[in-house]
């Protein structure tokens, strides 16, 4: 495999702030760069394929394998009785059996697997598996999950000022129901697991898996070992968006189930259609609410349910649910809320981590009502959404009292305002709509401001290790993963401007639980932030044992040591680095380190949800404009122009693929990709046949990023701020655009239709009583 490179001339300008190339870009678009199925298979490995449910809700009662045993190939099967430890998973709620035991909870449930010679033959012989399952009454929907008490976790109810007080002293008061559909994930790269024995009651695991650690968790568990028996490694994922946040860690789990059973290497790679079957999506939310504003659009009063759609198992439910909750402001201060966040049980697959975490369900109802209030009073949203925004020296604490310091919405949307023309575009579309009798167009401005950190606070930390070689070579390795989204290529410019030598001098390697223990799971858009930090602060010992050095050399101090262009420089000589690593190697001067982090000033209660959750906010706002054909209900974006906040970037062009990339995300959610589960909870789009992610053709024809030029506030990497999720919610201005083109067809002021804005909604939305 090797790889044609096109080595850029090693430059001696800093690494941070400057567009280097992803580290796989030319491995990847080469077909060189390794996923887990590339690995080279051992001799003897078998594959599995799961077995799984056909019904939502059931007494599982028999399992048949008799007529799958005898098909060629077939080792044997793998059920809940073959799992030497702990046959309920090691997730944080303890509250799902590894494979089905008694009861099955959701079309597509994994009852256990069938290991065979070749991945065809283990999927063929997986549907010969006959099950005798008896149907009991399901839960498929949130509203009924309500009425019928039927929650994963406890409600949470987060309260400032007096809503009722404050609806009660309203001009206005709009009230109503809502609801926003899921998402699947839909990584190129499907879930898959490599389990391969090793001596000793040892296991190496590879796993597509944003959280490495988590695997090695559930997989000693599992097994009844100790986790130091298991590791866990992952150079890259083919994407990730969340959903190889916990559910890679099942397919790590039933891969090493059967590789314990039959004492061989087992891979797992589910196909398409299973992988849409078995694994969690982005929740689906249902809201009710009543808000009340005076005429000028002023939001006095908020009282808003949100019921989340768990599916069957907790997995990642509390914390999305709670960040929907810290999100339910967007930009907007809310003088008088009440809001209560219920985590509904349902026979449906356990929904995930889906970038933006909860945030875009709380963002979208916000900036749905801001849309509606603006249309009831017949004024222009952004005026409506400006009249509501965080202030600087006043209303300027969240509904979970925390300070927003770093308030840069004013000046970011003015910016916006200008240089996407908006005043002007609106009167120009408002003229074309007026003769236009069957396309309509829309446009809109909405904003982001979107919390840093983890909401589950113990999880901002973290580790990395950073190896000088003696030839001056530098190599890092952190507890982050590579997705797709840059974090390495990042890193390795951070280790490099420490080091001051060339970015080509740095490697980093795969994710290896062995090498950084404990490590969080890639996600919450901190990797940089976190493991950037903790890579930084290991090279730093380098340097500083490299500076002690060369001061000795030149009778200096250490402190005018300077590392800078692949030098080393005193006041007295400037030496390849290179150079001072060889000679400090020979006088035995430690050249490599850890390095830990952990993210300063956040805190919050769990029960009241409040505090500090976040060390900063990223904002963002975006103008997108749209056309819907009011005779189809298609609709298309025509423009979207961004304007974006990650500080000071690290690297803009990394930066910028990260903003378009969530905005057309975005864009799929609130327009084409449509879940839709039977009255019998099977989900019917489970293929890209029905199922439609945003293609290349859907990108709009104008789309500008620009990114806001300031430094984080907050001392974070560089003055660097998180990218990954929140221009995600920047979509949420395709949504609004869209209402804003229904109601100029309607004609009426309104504008009302659940998300996902598909055709048939559009059309259904258009329909004027
Ligand atoms: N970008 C690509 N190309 N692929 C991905 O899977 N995941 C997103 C985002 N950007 C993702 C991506 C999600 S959900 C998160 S949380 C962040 O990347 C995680 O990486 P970071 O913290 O390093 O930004
Ligand atoms: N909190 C959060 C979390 O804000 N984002 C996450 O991805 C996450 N994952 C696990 C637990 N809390
Ligand atoms: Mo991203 S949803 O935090 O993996």
């Amino acid at each position: 495999m090797s790889a044609p490179h096109t080595l850029k001339a090693a430059s001696s300008a800093p690494a941070c702030g400057s567009s280097q190339p992803h580290e796989s870009a030319a491995a990847q678009v080469a077909g060189a760069a390794t996923y887990v199925d590339d690995i080279a298979e051992v001799r003897g490995t078998l594959h599995a394929a799961p077995i799984l449910s056909p019904v939502a809700h059931g007494r599982l009662k028999g399992v048949d394998a008799a007529a799958a045993l005898a098909l060629p190939g077939v080792r044997g099967v793998v059920l809940a009785q073959d799992i030497p430890g702990d046959p309920v998973l090691a997730a944080f709620a303890h509250d799902e059996p590894i494979f089905a035991i008694d009861t099955v909870e959701h079309v597509g449930r994994v009852i256990g697997l069938v290991v065979a010679d070749t991945v065809m033959q283990a999927r063929k012989a997986a549907r010969a598996v006959a099950l005798d399952i008896e149907a009991l009454p399901a839960v498929l929907d949130v509203r009924e999950a309500l009425a019928a008490q039927s929650f994963v976790l406890p409600p949470v109810r987060v309260q400032r000022g007096d809503a009722q007080a404050g609806l009660a002293r309203a001009t206005h008061r709009l009230s109503g129901q809502f609801e926003v559909g899921g998402q699947e994930h839909f990584y190129l790269e499907g879930q898959i697991a490599y389990v391969l024995p090793q001596e000793q009651n040892q296991w190496l695991v590879y796993s597509s898996t944003q959280h490495p650690g988590e695997a090695q968790h559930w997989v000693a568990h599992a097994l009844g070992v100790d986790n130091h028996r298991v590791r866990v490694e992952c150079r890259r994922m083919g994407g990730g968006f969340g959903g190889k946040e916990t559910q890679s860690g099942h397919l790590a789990v039933w891969a090493a189930i059967a590789a314990n059973k039959f004492k061989c290497p087992v891979k797992l790679r589910l196909d398409r259609d299973d992988d849409f079957m078995i694994t969690g999506k982005r929740h689906p939310f249902a809201y009710d609410y009543t808000v009340g504003f005076d005429d000028t659009g002023l939001i006095t009063g908020l009282q808003l349910t949100m019921l989340a759609n768990c599916g069957f198992s907790a997995d990642l439910s509390g914390p999305v649910a709670d960040r929907a909750v810290f999100h339910a402001d967007n930009a907007s201060f809310l003088s008088d809320v009440d809001i209560t966040s219920y985590r509904c049980k349902t026979h449906t697959q356990s929904h995930t981590a889906f970038r933006g975490f909860g945030g875009p369900q709380g963002v979208i109802v916000i900036e749905t009502l801001l849309g509606d209030i603006a249309r009831h009073l017949g004024l222009d949203a952004l005026d409506v959404r400006r009249r509501n925004l965080y202030g600087v020296t006043d209303r300027n604490v969240t509904h979970y009292q925390m300070p927003v310091e770093d308030n840069i919405l004013q000046p970011l949307l003015e910016r916006l305002e200008q240089t996407s023309s908006y005043r002007e575009r609106r009167r120009q579309i408002a003229a074309w709509n007026a003769q236009s009798p069957v396309l309509k167009r829309g446009l809109a401005i909405t904003p982001v401001k979107f919390g840093i950190s983890f909401t589950a606070t113990l999880f901002n930390q973290a580790g990395a290790l950073v190896h000088v070689y003696t030839d001056g070579s530098v190599m890092v390795n952190h507890g982050g993963t590579e997705m797709g989204q840059g974090l390495h290529t990042k890193v390795a410019q951070i280790v490099a401007d420490e080091l001051g030598v060339p970015f080509e001098r740095v490697l980093v390697t795969a994710s290896d639980t062995a090498r950084v223990p404990n490590a969080s799971a890639t996600a919450a858009s901190s990797g940089t932030d976190l493991n950037g930090r903790a890579a930084q602060f290991a090279a730093r010992n380098v340097r500083d044992n490299l500076a002690a050095f060369a001061a000795g050399l030149d009778g200096c101090g250490a402190g005018a040591i300077r590392f800078a262009g692949g030098q080393v420089i005193s006041p007295k000589a400037s030496r390849p680095f290179a150079e001072v690593v060889q000679a400090a190697y020979a006088n035995r001067i430690q050249l490599w380190s850890d390095g830990f982090y952990r993210t300063p000033k956040i805190h919050y209660d769990k029960t009241t949800l409040t505090g500090r959750p976040f060390y900063y906010f990223a904002y963002g706002a975006a103008c997108t404009e749209v056309v819907i054909d009011t005779l189809t209900g298609e609709s298309r974006v025509l423009a979207a122009d961004i304007l974006h906040d990650v500080g000071t970037s690290l690297n803009p062009a990394l930066d910028i693929g990260q903003i378009e990339g969530a905005f057309i995300q975005g864009m799929g959610w609130l327009t084409t990709e449509e879940l839709v589960w039977d009255g019998k909870g099977r989900l019917a789009t489970h293929a890209p046949s029905t199922y439609k992610i945003p293609t290349a053709g859907d990108v709009p024809p104008r789309f500008t990023v620009d990114l806001w030029p300031e430094p984080n506030r907050e001392d974070n990497v560089f003055g660097s701020k998180a990218v990954g999720e929140p221009p995600f919610m920047l979509a949420i201005s395709v949504w609004e655009a869209i209402r804003d083109a229904v109601a100029a067809a309607r004609g009426d002021g309104t504008a009302r239709m659940d998300a996902p804005a598909t055709a048939e909604r559009v059309l259904g939305a258009l329909k004027v009583r």
